[in-house]
């Protein structure tokens, strides 16, 4: 099967054929993981590299965005299923000012697959949310997503906000995000840094050493 046209029809943007492709790709017997990695990513890729270049603008880019999560969907319910069970809480969600979710909402269905339980808090959650959120929910891990280097010092107001609140030492933190780096997780004092959803897993299962 042939992951290209799925690259190609998110590119155009073309929901119900990412969708269909997607589906046809799942019942060939393709593996999820190479439906997302060179059908869905690949395309978003793509189209990130032609933004940046300014061969598209905003509008190719939402509705790029459309369609690879109308893949995504379609791959969730394998992504996210988990024979595990697990008593680890997982708070995720994208920093205040940044409402960039498809990487995130990918971190939060591998983690759900891994076993963790997660909750969602959406986009352009602001510090003193996340605070309320962890003080309610008492999860072991937050996990903070950013796309933009302005959102980026979102991340260490979020921890310096947790550690106000008096409730830092309560969750670990672990970052992401595509300008996010190791370096910058451990010079704003988060406990880690995943450079993509598969990694994320592993950084949670290392920081609660499950
Ligand atoms: Co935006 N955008 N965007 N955009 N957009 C980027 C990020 C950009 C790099 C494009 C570019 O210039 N080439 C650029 C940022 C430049 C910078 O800051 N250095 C950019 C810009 C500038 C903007 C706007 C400012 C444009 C404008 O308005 N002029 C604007 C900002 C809006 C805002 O947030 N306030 C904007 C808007 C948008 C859309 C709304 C159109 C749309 C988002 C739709 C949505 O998410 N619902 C969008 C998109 C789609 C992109 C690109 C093209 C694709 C992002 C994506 O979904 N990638 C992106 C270019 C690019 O990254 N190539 C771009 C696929 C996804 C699977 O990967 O998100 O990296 P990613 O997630 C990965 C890892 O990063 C990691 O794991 C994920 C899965 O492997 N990860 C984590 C993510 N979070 C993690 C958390 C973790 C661990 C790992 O732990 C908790």
């Amino acid at each position: 099967m042939n992951l290209d046209k799925i690259s190609e029809e998110l590119q155009l943007g073309n929901e119900e054929e990412v969708a269909k492709l997607t589906k046809d790709a799942l019942a060939a017997g393709v593996k999820p993981s190479a439906i997302l990695q060179e059908g869905l990513v690949a395309g978003m890729d793509i189209i990130g590299e032609k933004f940046r270049n300014n061969e598209i603008f905003l509008p190719e880019v939402l509705i790029a965005a459309k369609a690879m999560k109308a893949g995504m969907e379609i791959l969730r319910p394998i992504l996210s299923r988990s024979n595990e069970k697990s008593s680890i809480k997982i708070i995720l969600g994208t920093v205040e000012g940044d409402i960039h979710d498809i990487g995130k909402n990918l971190v939060g269905m591998l983690l759900e697959g891994g076993g963790f339980e997660v909750i969602d808090l959406g986009i352009d959650v602001p510090a003193e949310r996340f605070v309320k959120e962890v003080k309610v929910e008492k999860p072991q891990v937050l996990g903070l997503s950013a796309l933009l280097t302005t959102t980026m010092p979102a991340m260490k107001d979020v921890i310096e906000t947790l550690t106000e609140a008096g409730v830092r030492e309560d969750v670990k933190v672990i970052v992401g995000g595509a300008p996010v780096t190791e370096n910058f997780a451990k010079t704003i004092g988060a406990d880690g840094y995943a450079p993509d959803a598969a990694g994320a897993v592993v950084k949670v299962r290392e920081l609660t050493q499950i």
